[in-house]
Protein backbone atom coordinates (compact mmCIF):
# COMPACT_ATOMS: atom_id res chain seq x y z
CA UNK A 1 0.00 0.00 0.00
CA UNK A 2 2.62 2.32 1.14
CA UNK A 3 4.93 1.29 -2.00
CA UNK A 4 1.64 1.76 -4.13
CA UNK A 5 1.26 5.37 -2.97
CA UNK A 6 5.03 6.16 -2.78
CA UNK A 7 5.22 5.03 -6.81
CA UNK A 8 2.17 7.14 -7.61
CA UNK A 9 4.35 9.96 -6.17
CA UNK A 10 7.52 9.35 -7.90
CA UNK A 11 5.72 9.05 -11.16
CA UNK A 12 3.89 12.69 -10.44
CA UNK A 13 6.87 13.82 -10.26
CA UNK A 14 8.44 12.47 -13.02
CA UNK A 15 5.72 13.63 -15.17
CA UNK A 16 6.27 17.19 -13.81
CA UNK A 17 9.90 16.97 -14.28
CA UNK A 18 9.82 16.31 -17.63
CA UNK A 19 7.05 19.53 -18.01
CA UNK A 20 9.82 21.71 -16.41
CA UNK A 21 11.99 20.76 -18.77
CA UNK A 22 9.54 20.15 -21.86
CA UNK A 23 7.78 23.32 -21.63
CA UNK A 24 9.10 27.16 -21.55
CA UNK A 25 9.60 28.45 -18.13
CA UNK A 26 6.67 30.85 -18.38
CA UNK A 27 4.35 27.79 -19.17
CA UNK A 28 4.91 26.13 -16.27
CA UNK A 29 2.42 27.29 -14.26
CA UNK A 30 -0.25 25.88 -16.68
CA UNK A 31 0.23 22.43 -16.34
CA UNK A 32 -2.85 22.33 -14.33
CA UNK A 33 -5.38 25.46 -15.12
CA UNK A 34 -6.67 27.44 -12.49
CA UNK A 35 -10.36 28.27 -12.92
CA UNK A 36 -9.32 31.92 -13.45
CA UNK A 37 -6.68 32.65 -15.63
CA UNK A 38 -3.53 33.29 -13.59
CA UNK A 39 -2.11 37.45 -13.85
CA UNK A 40 1.47 38.07 -14.41
CA UNK A 41 1.98 38.43 -10.99
CA UNK A 42 0.26 35.07 -10.28
CA UNK A 43 2.60 33.41 -12.16
CA UNK A 44 5.53 35.08 -10.76
CA UNK A 45 4.72 34.11 -7.77
CA UNK A 46 4.36 30.64 -8.33
CA UNK A 47 7.53 30.60 -10.27
CA UNK A 48 9.45 31.81 -7.13
CA UNK A 49 7.06 30.89 -4.21
CA UNK A 50 7.66 28.02 -1.71
CA UNK A 51 7.25 24.06 -2.86
CA UNK A 52 8.23 21.34 -2.00
CA UNK A 53 11.23 19.16 -3.03
CA UNK A 54 12.15 15.65 -1.24
CA UNK A 55 15.86 15.72 -0.68
CA UNK A 56 17.78 12.11 -0.83
CA UNK A 57 20.16 10.69 1.56
CA UNK A 58 18.92 12.40 4.46
CA UNK A 59 18.60 9.22 7.19
CA UNK A 60 18.97 10.21 10.87
CA UNK A 61 17.88 12.62 13.21
CA UNK A 62 21.55 14.37 13.43
CA UNK A 63 21.41 14.67 9.70
CA UNK A 64 18.11 15.90 9.46
CA UNK A 65 18.85 18.46 12.23
CA UNK A 66 22.19 19.65 9.84
CA UNK A 67 19.58 20.32 7.48
CA UNK A 68 17.31 21.93 9.68
CA UNK A 69 19.65 23.69 10.88
CA UNK A 70 20.43 25.56 7.17
CA UNK A 71 16.85 27.22 8.11
CA UNK A 72 14.44 24.86 5.84
CA UNK A 73 11.36 23.72 7.15
CA UNK A 74 11.27 19.65 6.95
CA UNK A 75 7.77 19.00 6.37
CA UNK A 76 8.08 14.78 6.13
CA UNK A 77 10.80 12.79 7.46
CA UNK A 78 11.23 9.33 5.16
CA UNK A 79 13.82 6.43 5.53
CA UNK A 80 16.35 7.41 3.91
CA UNK A 81 15.31 11.41 2.62
CA UNK A 82 13.01 14.24 3.68
CA UNK A 83 11.02 16.36 2.09
CA UNK A 84 11.48 20.14 2.85
CA UNK A 85 9.34 23.25 1.57
CA UNK A 86 11.95 25.76 -0.25
CA UNK A 87 11.70 28.64 -2.56
CA UNK A 88 13.83 28.04 -6.29
CA UNK A 89 16.52 30.31 -4.81
CA UNK A 90 16.85 28.41 -1.47
CA UNK A 91 16.76 24.99 -3.04
CA UNK A 92 19.25 26.02 -5.73
CA UNK A 93 21.66 27.16 -2.20
CA UNK A 94 21.16 23.78 -0.95
CA UNK A 95 22.01 21.92 -4.70
CA UNK A 96 25.27 24.15 -4.35
CA UNK A 97 25.89 22.91 -0.50
CA UNK A 98 25.69 19.70 -2.42
CA UNK A 99 22.17 18.25 -1.19
CA UNK A 100 19.92 16.57 -3.89
CA UNK A 101 16.90 18.30 -4.73
CA UNK A 102 13.46 16.64 -6.63
CA UNK A 103 10.62 18.99 -6.77
CA UNK A 104 7.37 17.60 -6.08
CA UNK A 105 4.19 18.58 -7.25
CA UNK A 106 2.58 21.52 -5.75
CA UNK A 107 -1.23 21.90 -4.84
CA UNK A 108 -3.30 21.74 -7.74
CA UNK A 109 -0.26 19.81 -9.97
CA UNK A 110 -1.03 16.50 -8.97
CA UNK A 111 -3.27 16.25 -12.03
CA UNK A 112 -5.62 14.00 -10.16
CA UNK A 113 -9.44 14.21 -8.96
CA UNK A 114 -8.46 13.59 -5.13
CA UNK A 115 -6.21 17.20 -5.82
CA UNK A 116 -7.87 19.36 -3.07
CA UNK A 117 -8.55 23.06 -3.35
CA UNK A 118 -9.53 26.41 -0.83
CA UNK A 119 -13.31 25.22 -1.36
CA UNK A 120 -12.62 21.59 0.63
CA UNK A 121 -11.63 24.14 3.94
CA UNK A 122 -13.19 26.56 5.91
CA UNK A 123 -12.22 29.97 5.75
CA UNK A 124 -11.19 32.32 7.91
CA UNK A 125 -14.80 33.91 8.26
CA UNK A 126 -16.83 30.45 8.13
CA UNK A 127 -14.78 29.14 10.50
CA UNK A 128 -15.53 31.85 12.84
CA UNK A 129 -19.78 31.58 11.46
CA UNK A 130 -19.49 28.01 12.62
CA UNK A 131 -17.96 29.15 15.81
CA UNK A 132 -21.08 31.74 16.57
CA UNK A 133 -23.67 29.29 15.16
CA UNK A 134 -22.47 26.26 17.68
CA UNK A 135 -21.87 28.89 20.70
CA UNK A 136 -25.22 30.38 20.33
CA UNK A 137 -27.02 26.07 19.65
CA UNK A 138 -24.97 25.46 22.77
CA UNK A 139 -25.17 28.45 25.17
CA UNK A 140 -25.06 26.90 28.60
CA UNK A 141 -21.90 24.68 26.84
CA UNK A 142 -19.92 27.12 24.81
CA UNK A 143 -18.65 30.66 25.30
CA UNK A 144 -16.13 31.97 22.90
CA UNK A 145 -13.83 35.15 23.39
CA UNK A 146 -11.54 37.76 21.52
CA UNK A 147 -8.21 36.58 23.03
CA UNK A 148 -5.98 39.51 21.13
CA UNK A 149 -5.97 40.51 17.71
CA UNK A 150 -3.25 39.15 15.00
CA UNK A 151 -0.97 41.42 13.01
CA UNK A 152 -3.17 42.02 10.47
CA UNK A 153 -6.24 43.15 12.89
CA UNK A 154 -8.50 39.78 12.78
CA UNK A 155 -9.56 38.76 15.97
CA UNK A 156 -7.94 35.75 17.89
CA UNK A 157 -10.60 33.31 19.64
CA UNK A 158 -10.22 31.07 22.37
CA UNK A 159 -13.64 28.99 22.69
CA UNK A 160 -14.55 27.02 26.24
CA UNK A 161 -16.69 24.23 26.35
CA UNK A 162 -17.74 23.48 29.63
CA UNK A 163 -21.21 22.40 32.00
CA UNK A 164 -21.68 25.59 33.56
CA UNK A 165 -19.41 27.30 31.03
CA UNK A 166 -20.14 31.17 31.97
CA UNK A 167 -18.35 30.15 36.07
CA UNK A 168 -14.70 29.87 36.16
CA UNK A 169 -14.93 26.41 38.15
CA UNK A 170 -12.16 24.71 39.72
CA UNK A 171 -11.68 22.29 37.12
CA UNK A 172 -8.58 21.16 35.64
CA UNK A 173 -8.21 22.84 32.54
CA UNK A 174 -7.20 21.93 28.94
CA UNK A 175 -6.36 23.67 25.81
CA UNK A 176 -6.00 22.20 22.49
CA UNK A 177 -4.55 25.18 19.66
CA UNK A 178 -4.84 24.86 16.19
CA UNK A 179 -3.50 26.06 12.72
CA UNK A 180 -0.23 27.67 13.89
CA UNK A 181 0.99 26.96 10.28
CA UNK A 182 -1.14 28.61 7.88
CA UNK A 183 -1.44 25.63 4.93
CA UNK A 184 -2.53 22.93 7.82
CA UNK A 185 -6.03 24.13 7.28
CA UNK A 186 -7.00 20.45 8.41
CA UNK A 187 -6.24 21.29 11.90
CA UNK A 188 -8.89 23.78 12.05
CA UNK A 189 -11.13 21.37 11.09
CA UNK A 190 -10.18 19.31 13.96
CA UNK A 191 -11.24 22.64 16.02
CA UNK A 192 -14.67 22.61 14.89
CA UNK A 193 -15.39 18.83 14.95
CA UNK A 194 -14.34 18.71 18.42
CA UNK A 195 -16.20 21.93 19.62
CA UNK A 196 -19.39 20.23 17.14
CA UNK A 197 -19.01 16.57 18.76
CA UNK A 198 -18.82 17.11 22.22
CA UNK A 199 -21.37 19.95 22.12
CA UNK A 200 -23.76 17.74 20.65
CA UNK A 201 -22.87 14.29 22.47
CA UNK A 202 -23.22 15.89 26.14
CA UNK A 203 -25.53 14.14 28.12
CA UNK A 204 -25.49 11.26 25.89
CA UNK A 205 -22.02 9.61 25.54
CA UNK A 206 -21.06 9.02 29.29
CA UNK A 207 -17.10 10.08 28.71
CA UNK A 208 -17.67 13.08 27.21
CA UNK A 209 -20.39 14.49 29.67
CA UNK A 210 -18.21 13.59 32.50
CA UNK A 211 -14.93 14.94 31.24
CA UNK A 212 -17.43 18.44 30.50
CA UNK A 213 -18.64 18.05 33.46
CA UNK A 214 -15.39 17.81 35.63
CA UNK A 215 -12.62 19.51 32.99
CA UNK A 216 -12.70 23.14 31.23
CA UNK A 217 -11.66 23.17 27.91
CA UNK A 218 -10.28 25.36 25.89
CA UNK A 219 -10.05 25.52 22.34
CA UNK A 220 -8.21 27.98 19.60
CA UNK A 221 -9.23 26.97 16.09
CA UNK A 222 -6.88 29.07 14.49
CA UNK A 223 -3.70 30.63 15.78
CA UNK A 224 -2.55 31.97 12.39
CA UNK A 225 -5.41 34.14 10.88
CA UNK A 226 -3.89 36.22 8.73
CA UNK A 227 -1.30 32.98 7.45
CA UNK A 228 -4.81 31.22 6.80
CA UNK A 229 -6.24 33.84 5.23
CA UNK A 230 -3.43 34.10 2.74
CA UNK A 231 -2.47 30.58 1.93
CA UNK A 232 -6.39 30.46 0.72
CA UNK A 233 -7.49 33.36 -0.98
CA UNK A 234 -6.05 33.39 -3.96
CA UNK A 235 -8.26 30.01 -5.05
CA UNK A 236 -5.04 28.16 -5.00
CA UNK A 237 -3.09 27.36 -1.88
CA UNK A 238 0.14 29.00 -1.47
CA UNK A 239 2.26 26.85 0.95
CA UNK A 240 2.11 29.42 3.09
CA UNK A 241 3.63 28.43 6.67
CA UNK A 242 4.39 31.20 8.64
CA UNK A 243 2.54 34.75 9.90
CA UNK A 244 2.53 37.39 7.71
CA UNK A 245 4.37 39.99 9.63
CA UNK A 246 6.90 42.12 7.90
CA UNK A 247 10.47 42.21 8.88
CA UNK A 248 12.36 44.96 8.79
CA UNK A 249 15.10 45.70 6.17
CA UNK A 250 13.95 42.85 4.21
CA UNK A 251 10.68 42.61 1.53
CA UNK A 252 10.79 38.59 3.25
CA UNK A 253 7.31 38.33 5.16
CA UNK A 254 6.56 36.17 8.15
CA UNK A 255 8.02 34.85 11.40
CA UNK A 256 7.51 31.11 12.14
CA UNK A 257 5.47 31.18 14.82
CA UNK A 258 6.60 27.62 16.35
CA UNK A 259 10.07 29.24 16.68
CA UNK A 260 9.03 32.39 18.40
CA UNK A 261 7.84 31.04 22.19
CA UNK A 262 10.07 32.30 24.79
CA UNK A 263 11.86 29.37 26.30
CA UNK A 264 15.30 28.74 25.08
CA UNK A 265 14.43 30.64 21.98
CA UNK A 266 17.20 30.26 19.57
CA UNK A 267 19.36 28.22 21.67
CA UNK A 268 19.99 25.05 19.72
CA UNK A 269 20.77 25.96 15.90
CA UNK A 270 16.57 24.49 15.50
CA UNK A 271 15.60 27.93 13.70
CA UNK A 272 16.99 30.76 11.69
CA UNK A 273 17.83 33.85 12.00
CA UNK A 274 17.03 35.01 8.58
CA UNK A 275 13.54 36.13 7.61
CA UNK A 276 13.46 34.77 4.18
CA UNK A 277 13.63 31.70 6.48
CA UNK A 278 10.84 28.98 6.48
CA UNK A 279 11.60 28.94 9.91
CA UNK A 280 12.61 32.24 11.06
CA UNK A 281 12.26 32.95 14.81
CA UNK A 282 11.59 36.99 14.67
CA UNK A 283 14.00 39.23 16.29
CA UNK A 284 13.22 38.27 19.61
CA UNK A 285 10.87 35.71 21.27
CA UNK A 286 7.12 36.45 21.46
CA UNK A 287 7.81 39.35 18.28
CA UNK A 288 5.15 37.37 16.58
CA UNK A 289 1.86 39.31 17.36
CA UNK A 290 0.21 35.27 17.62
CA UNK A 291 2.81 33.97 19.52
CA UNK A 292 2.31 36.67 22.40
CA UNK A 293 -1.62 36.51 22.14
CA UNK A 294 -1.39 33.05 22.65
CA UNK A 295 1.05 33.10 25.63
CA UNK A 296 -0.64 35.75 27.08
CA UNK A 297 -3.83 33.76 27.08
CA UNK A 298 -1.60 30.67 28.80
CA UNK A 299 -0.28 33.20 31.11
CA UNK A 300 -3.87 34.14 31.91
CA UNK A 301 -5.01 31.10 33.35
CA UNK A 302 -2.47 31.55 36.22
CA UNK A 303 -5.12 32.01 38.96
CA UNK A 304 -4.19 32.11 42.65
CA UNK A 305 -0.76 31.63 41.86
CA UNK A 306 -1.32 28.44 40.05
CA UNK A 307 -1.64 27.78 36.37
CA UNK A 308 -4.63 25.85 35.80
CA UNK A 309 -3.82 24.38 32.71
CA UNK A 310 -2.57 21.08 33.17
CA UNK A 311 -2.51 19.14 29.87
CA UNK A 312 -2.79 21.05 25.83
CA UNK A 313 -2.37 19.70 22.35
CA UNK A 314 -0.74 21.55 19.62
CA UNK A 315 -2.65 20.19 16.22
CA UNK A 316 -0.31 20.22 12.82
CA UNK A 317 0.23 18.24 10.01
CA UNK A 318 1.62 15.87 9.07
CA UNK A 319 2.82 12.84 9.83
CA UNK A 320 0.49 10.82 12.20
CA UNK A 321 2.79 11.63 15.13
CA UNK A 322 2.50 12.72 18.69
CA UNK A 323 5.30 14.22 20.06
CA UNK A 324 6.66 15.28 23.34
CA UNK A 325 9.05 17.74 24.70
CA UNK A 326 11.60 18.76 24.36
CA UNK A 327 12.43 19.78 21.20
CA UNK A 328 15.82 21.70 21.56
CA UNK A 329 17.78 19.03 22.97
CA UNK A 330 18.18 14.89 22.12
CA UNK A 331 18.32 14.42 26.06
CA UNK A 332 15.19 12.43 27.77
CA UNK A 333 15.53 14.59 30.39
CA UNK A 334 16.80 18.19 30.88
CA UNK A 335 16.39 21.31 33.49
CA UNK A 336 12.84 20.83 34.47
CA UNK A 337 12.01 17.72 32.86
CA UNK A 338 12.52 14.88 35.25
CA UNK A 339 12.53 10.97 34.42
CA UNK A 340 9.06 11.19 35.67
CA UNK A 341 8.20 14.05 34.18
CA UNK A 342 9.16 12.50 30.68
CA UNK A 343 7.67 9.19 31.93
CA UNK A 344 4.41 10.40 32.36
CA UNK A 345 4.89 12.43 28.70
CA UNK A 346 5.24 9.10 26.98
CA UNK A 347 2.93 6.90 29.22
CA UNK A 348 0.26 9.20 28.05
CA UNK A 349 1.55 9.82 24.41
CA UNK A 350 1.66 6.20 23.78
CA UNK A 351 -1.56 5.83 25.09
CA UNK A 352 -2.97 8.10 23.12
CA UNK A 353 -1.01 6.37 20.33
CA UNK A 354 -2.47 3.43 20.74
CA UNK A 355 -5.69 5.05 20.26
CA UNK A 356 -5.07 6.95 17.15
CA UNK A 357 -2.61 4.88 15.42
CA UNK A 358 -0.17 7.77 15.24
CA UNK A 359 3.83 7.40 16.00
CA UNK A 360 4.59 8.53 19.74
CA UNK A 361 8.11 10.08 20.39
CA UNK A 362 10.22 12.88 21.56
CA UNK A 363 10.30 15.68 19.23
CA UNK A 364 13.76 15.95 19.00
CA UNK A 365 13.32 12.56 17.36
CA UNK A 366 12.60 14.54 14.43
CA UNK A 367 15.03 17.10 14.04
CA UNK A 368 16.07 19.86 16.68
CA UNK A 369 13.67 22.82 16.97
CA UNK A 370 13.99 25.77 19.52
CA UNK A 371 11.15 28.80 20.25
CA UNK A 372 8.43 25.64 20.13
CA UNK A 373 5.16 26.12 21.73
CA UNK A 374 5.47 22.53 22.87
CA UNK A 375 8.64 23.26 24.64
CA UNK A 376 7.48 26.72 26.31
CA UNK A 377 4.31 25.17 27.84
CA UNK A 378 6.46 22.12 29.33
CA UNK A 379 9.61 24.89 30.33
CA UNK A 380 7.97 28.03 31.22
CA UNK A 381 4.54 26.59 32.42
CA UNK A 382 4.70 23.48 33.59
CA UNK A 383 1.90 22.20 31.22
CA UNK A 384 1.92 18.93 30.10
CA UNK A 385 1.97 19.84 26.25
CA UNK A 386 1.76 17.19 22.83
CA UNK A 387 2.19 18.27 18.93
CA UNK A 388 -0.02 16.05 17.30
CA UNK A 389 0.91 15.54 13.52
CA UNK A 390 -2.06 14.71 11.49
CA UNK A 391 -2.94 13.02 8.92
CA UNK A 392 -1.52 11.88 6.18
CA UNK A 393 1.44 10.05 6.90
CA UNK A 394 4.80 10.28 5.77
CA UNK A 395 5.06 9.17 2.05
CA UNK A 396 1.76 10.21 1.04
CA UNK A 397 0.67 12.26 -1.83
CA UNK A 398 -2.33 14.39 0.27
CA UNK A 399 0.41 16.10 2.00
CA UNK A 400 -0.63 19.45 3.60
CA UNK A 401 -3.45 19.61 1.80
CA UNK A 402 -5.95 16.63 1.65
CA UNK A 403 -9.14 16.48 -0.28
CA UNK A 404 -12.40 17.78 1.66
CA UNK A 405 -13.71 14.04 1.82
CA UNK A 406 -11.05 12.92 4.29
CA UNK A 407 -11.64 15.47 6.82
CA UNK A 408 -14.66 13.66 8.97
CA UNK A 409 -12.52 10.34 9.52
CA UNK A 410 -9.34 12.03 10.04
CA UNK A 411 -10.83 14.37 12.65
CA UNK A 412 -13.16 11.90 14.55
CA UNK A 413 -10.07 9.46 14.53
CA UNK A 414 -8.75 11.90 17.59
CA UNK A 415 -12.05 11.70 19.62
CA UNK A 416 -10.34 8.92 21.51
CA UNK A 417 -6.87 10.46 21.95
CA UNK A 418 -8.32 13.79 23.05
CA UNK A 419 -10.48 11.62 25.63
CA UNK A 420 -7.48 10.42 27.07
CA UNK A 421 -6.06 13.14 27.21
CA UNK A 422 -8.40 14.94 29.12
CA UNK A 423 -9.31 11.83 31.60
CA UNK A 424 -5.83 12.12 32.62
CA UNK A 425 -5.47 16.06 32.73
CA UNK A 426 -6.10 15.97 36.58
CA UNK A 427 -3.16 13.90 37.25
CA UNK A 428 -0.70 13.10 34.62
CA UNK A 429 1.51 11.00 36.63
CA UNK A 430 -1.46 8.28 37.59
CA UNK A 431 -0.26 6.88 34.22
CA UNK A 432 3.17 6.42 35.78
CA UNK A 433 1.84 4.73 38.76
CA UNK A 434 2.47 7.82 41.24
CA UNK A 435 -0.52 9.54 41.58
CA UNK A 436 0.01 9.22 45.22
CA UNK A 437 3.67 10.87 45.13
CA UNK A 438 2.31 14.18 42.97
CA UNK A 439 -1.46 14.58 42.98
CA UNK A 440 -2.43 14.37 46.59
CA UNK A 441 -3.60 17.91 47.25
O1 LIG B 1 8.58 21.83 12.79
C1 LIG B 1 7.52 22.09 13.38
O2 LIG B 1 7.24 23.21 13.80
C2 LIG B 1 6.51 20.97 13.59
N1 LIG B 1 6.33 20.22 12.38
S1 LIG B 1 5.53 20.93 11.10
O3 LIG B 1 5.72 20.09 9.94
N2 LIG B 1 3.97 20.95 11.40
O4 LIG B 1 6.03 22.26 10.95
C3 LIG B 1 7.02 20.03 14.66
C4 LIG B 1 7.35 20.72 15.95
C5 LIG B 1 7.61 19.78 17.07
N3 LIG B 1 8.38 20.42 18.07
C6 LIG B 1 8.09 20.36 19.40
N4 LIG B 1 6.96 19.86 19.79
N5 LIG B 1 8.98 20.81 20.26
CA1 LIG C 1 -11.20 27.13 36.03
ZN1 LIG D 1 3.01 22.72 11.68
Amino acid sequence: MRLRIRGKRTTSAAVLLTLALAVPLGAQATAAPPKEPATTAEQAERQDGPRQYEVAGVGSRAHRSALARTGVAIDEVRDHSVVITATPAQADRLRKLGHRLTALPGPGERGDIRAAGPADYHSYAQMMDAVNTYVQKYPELMSRQVIGKSYQGRDIIAVKISSNVRVDEDKPEVLFTHNMHAREHLTTEMALYTLREFAAQYGKDARITKMLDERELWIIPTQNPDGKVYDMQSGRFRMWRKNRQPNSGTSAVGTDINRNFDYRWGCCGGSSGSPSSQTYRGPSAESGTETKVVADFVRSRVVGGKQQITAHIDFHTYGELILWPYGYTYADTAPGLTRDDRDAHAAVGTSMARSNGYKPQQSSDLYITDGSIGDWMWGAQRIFSYTFEMYPPSGHPDGFYPPGRVIGRETARNKGAMLILLENADCMYRSIGKEAEYCQR
